[in-house]
């Protein structure tokens, strides 16, 4: 009887980890989120309104989902 392997969407992988390392190598603190502060030393040419705009729950921290979605295409740190 021969076993077959499930192949898993590796582009999928590959870019959620992509995503999570990025973002924790801005996370100076390591508390999981992002703030003004650690936002800006990892895009030092963003004007001060883009973390406003990524932070759209407006609690004062970039979350992973606010990152995640700031980063994909459309977002406002989506490369165009
Ligand atoms: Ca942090
Ligand atoms: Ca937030």
């Amino acid at each position: 009887m021969r076993n077959f392997i499930i192949t898993l969407p590796v582009a999928l992988v590959l870019g959620t980890a992509g995503f999570a390392a990025e973002m924790s190598s801005m996370d100076q603190n390591a508390d999981g989120v992002l703030s003004v502060e650690e936002f800006a030393a990892g895009y030092t040419n963003a004007d001060p309104a883009v973390f406003v705009a990524v932070d759209t729950n407006e609690d004062g921290v970039i979350d992973p989902d606010e990152y995640k979605t700031a980063t994909e295409e459309g977002g406002v740190l989506a490369d165009k």
